[in-house]
């Protein structure tokens, strides 16, 4: 893993990598100390999203969030993927935009992010293990790519790939899950406005174990819906398969939203670990996002849709 100098990290050392700091300030400063430290860094409101955080919440440290992962293109352990990913290179990078649009393209992720603005998100992650973490990202909202694919009416999903690499990635020679990592999401769910595309956390270009050059987050979902270095965006008709959902469809739902009504089959969904946290804390609904996304499953079962 990169180390990172102290000098790297001063900008933001004085607000973000506090864990106490939450606790300590009132709602109204971490807002404006927050939003003008990343006006700073991209100049560009994020306080309302950073608002969105509970009191309660405090920033998992850099060193937390790089090297306590889930990514098994790079083995099944927590610490895999920080250890075994250094043959992988995300530098240049192609993401390729296919099926119903009006044009496939192939883009050229530098190209694409001279012309992008780069937004802060802190969210909640959510892992259906039952931990949590919460996570500065930089990135933009997958709807500003979907504007850019002109995607036909009769698009009703988008299906998401993780480019397939053995030789850069271990655990791709071995069979711990059908290769390459799929996932999918409802049109309606991709454009909503707190589904981003990350490109960097806590300032820095993502490291190979976060997904690395460009993943999905989509925080009201359980954390295997946001997959990591994304190589092929594609749009289609219907529902289309995920990586877990068909490893264990009774396990693993299409839509996989926190859910602490719905319990897992073999663990309850009612609480959580945050990582560096000794007690655990209540899981929220839709991981706390329920203001902005309940709306989308407001005719649906959510026992029978999990
Ligand atoms: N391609 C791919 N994406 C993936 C995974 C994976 O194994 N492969 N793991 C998922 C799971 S289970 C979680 S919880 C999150 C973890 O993201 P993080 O390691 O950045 O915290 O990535 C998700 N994205
Ligand atoms: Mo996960």
């Amino acid at each position: 893993m990169k180390k990172i100098l102290p000098s790297e990290i001063t900008p933001y050392s004085t607000y973000l990598n506090r864990r106490k700091f939450v606790k300590t300030a009132s709602a109204f400063s971490i807002a404006t100390s927050l939003s003008l430290s990343a006006k700073a860094l991209h100049n560009n409101d994020s306080s309302k999203y950073i608002s969105k955080l509970d009191e309660n919440d405090e920033l998992n440290t850099y060193e937390e969030i790089t090297t306590y992962n889930n990514f098994y293109e790079f083995g099944m352990g927590k610490s895999d993927p920080s250890n075994n990913s250094s043959l992988f290179n995300p530098k240049p990078w192609t993401i390729k935009i296919e099926g119903l649009v009006e044009k496939p393209l192939e883009i050229n992720l530098e190209d694409l992010l001279k012309k992008i603005q780069i937004e802060d998100r802190i969210y909640r992650l959510r892992c259906v293990e039952a931990w949590s973490m919460v996570i500065p990202w930089q990135g933009f909202p997958l709807s500003e790519l979907i504007k850019i694919a002109s995607p036909l009416s009769s698009a009703k999903y988008i299906q998401f790939v993780t480019i397939f690499r053995p030789e850069e990635m271990p655990g791709q020679k071995r069979r711990l899950l059908p290769w390459p990592y799929v996932e999918g999401l409802r049109m309606d769910e991709a454009m909503n406005p707190l589904t981003i595309l990350s490109t960097g956390l806590y300032g820095h270009d993502l490291l190979n174990q976060n997904g690395a050059p460009l993943r999905l987050v989509v925080p009201w979902k359980y954390g295997f819906k946001s997959i990591k270095s994304i190589e092929t965006i594609r749009f289609v008709e219907k529902q289309p398969s995920a990586t877990w959902s068909m490893v264990a469809p009774n396990e693993y739902g299409f839509y996989s939203n926190v859910n602490n009504t719905v319990d897992h089959p073999r663990w309850s969904q009612a609480t959580e670990r945050r990582i560096g946290e000794f007690m655990r804390r209540p899981t929220l609904m839709f991981n706390g996002y329920e203001e902005e996304v309940a709306h989308l499953y407001k005719d649906m079962d959510l026992q029978t849709y999990y």
